[in-house]
């Protein structure tokens, strides 16, 4: 088993913080984005969409997606549980996951793809009319969460699970996307310190 990836890109990062949390250890192949290592015909039979992460299982199993990544190894290893515990907790989970993927989290990447020169080769055409509509939605989105975490020590309760991942490493991005953090999230700054001081954030 390995995980392909590139150690600088968020959606690693993602998987690598949920092994981290889990105590799993994988090994890692890199490939080189910027090199258009993930756009060969090779490696489009191993993931058609041509990203990183995939999973590579040792009976040739590609499992590509984060999340579905994340989700075969809580199966493996179900403690401690990152996607929820019970019917309203695993749906909490679902819920906080996907609002922070396609409401924040997706804002701050079509920033930075449509910003960022660094992004010009994998990112065409470039619309950075777009990227700028996307930094004011990401500033905007953080609000919503925000006030949640005015409540809640973690986004869907009372422990660290997925979605909390998902928002480190999509707030953690708003630095490459030179996106600034609004002023005034008390509930998600103090979230913030808390989660990026797990060892896990590290990974
Ligand atoms: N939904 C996918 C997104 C994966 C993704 O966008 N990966 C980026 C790196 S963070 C990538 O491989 N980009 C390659 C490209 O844009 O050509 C996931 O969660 O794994």
């Amino acid at each position: 088993m390995r995980i392909i990836e590139q150690a600088r890109a968020p959606n690693p990062r993602r998987v690598r913080i949920f092994l981290a949390e889990k105590g799993i250890q994988v090994p890692f192949q890199q490939i080189d984005l910027t090199q258009l290592q993930h756009r060969t015909e090779d490696y489009r039979r191993i993931n058609p969409a041509a990203q990183v992460p995939v999973l590579l299982l040792d009976d040739g199993t590609a499992i590509s997606e984060s999340v579905a990544i994340c989700r075969y190894f809580e199966e493996l290893q179900p403690e401690p549980a990152l996607f929820g515990a019970g019917a309203v907790g695993r749906a909490q989970v679902e819920m906080w996951n996907r609002r922070i993927e396609h409401g924040v989290y997706a804002h701050i990447l079509g920033c930075f793809r449509h910003t960022h020169k660094a992004m010009a080769a994998l990112e065409s055409p470039q619309v950075p009319a777009w990227g700028e509509v996307c930094r004011s939605r990401a500033a905007e989105a953080l609000k919503p969460i925000d006030r949640e975490l005015r409540d809640s020590q973690f986004i869907a309760g009372s422990a660290l699970t997925v979605a909390d991942i998902t928002l480190l490493v999509a707030v953690d991005f708003m630095k490459p996307a030179r996106i600034d953090r609004p002023a005034g999230l008390s509930g998600l700054d103090r979230w913030y310190a808390e989660v990026s001081a797990r060892p896990s954030a590290a990974a």
